[in-house]
């Protein structure tokens, strides 16, 4: 079990921009697997490293239905994107709620895989929008900055809301 807990919108440290990861090792595998469990629990499709405030380019995702595609994408880079697609839009960090966000339909991904090794992959649909979405986190930034200011207000002001009524129940 791990310990590590998801960081919530407008939590400043899900603002920092992530670091390169410079070496694959056991440490980071395991780190990988606790991301892992983490999504799976959730659930969600993505994890990055940043919403658990850990600093590193790396992400996890499976977007299956029976956690069949687990990927990981150690220091992502978008080398080529395509055509748009509109996707109803959630993140772990955003808890409760689904906007609709334009992103590319076709993106060409370069990282490194679990053991280091340097990998090009081709990719659409609903991955496609995952990877933009798990980048952007290790850049700070969140799906509700392409909202409208009044609406990524809302959001702001009721997760703030919540989040002061869980504290006064576990009091
Ligand atoms: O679980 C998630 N679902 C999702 C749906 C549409 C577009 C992106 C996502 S990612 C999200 C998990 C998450 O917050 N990853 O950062
Ligand atoms: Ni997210």
């Amino acid at each position: 079990m791990t310990k590590l807990k998801i960081l919530e919108f407008p939590d400043p440290r899900l603002r920092t921009k992530a670091a390169l990861v410079e070496e694959v090792d056991d440490e980071l595998r395991k780190f990988m697997s606790d991301l892992f469990e983490i999504m799976y629990a959730a659930p969600g499709i993505g994890l990055a490293a940043t919403q658990v405030d850990v600093h590193k380019r790396l992400f996890v995702c499976d977007v299956s239905t029976d956690k069949s595609a687990p990927l990981v994408f150690i220091n992502p880079e978008i080398l080529e994107k395509e055509g748009t697609t509109v996707t109803d839009e959630g993140c772990l960090s955003v808890p409760g709620y689904y906007e609709e966000v334009e992103r590319a339909e076709h993106v060409k991904v370069q990282f490194l895989d679990r053991d280091g090794e340097s990998v090009e992959m081709q990719t659409d649909g609903l991955l496609a929008v995952c990877i933009q979405h798990e980048i952007d986190h290790l850049n700070g930034k969140l799906f509700v900055d392409y909202l409208s200011e009044a609406k990524r207000q809302r959001i702001r002001k009721k997760l703030v809301k919540e989040r002061r009524q869980q504290a006064a129940v576990v009091l």
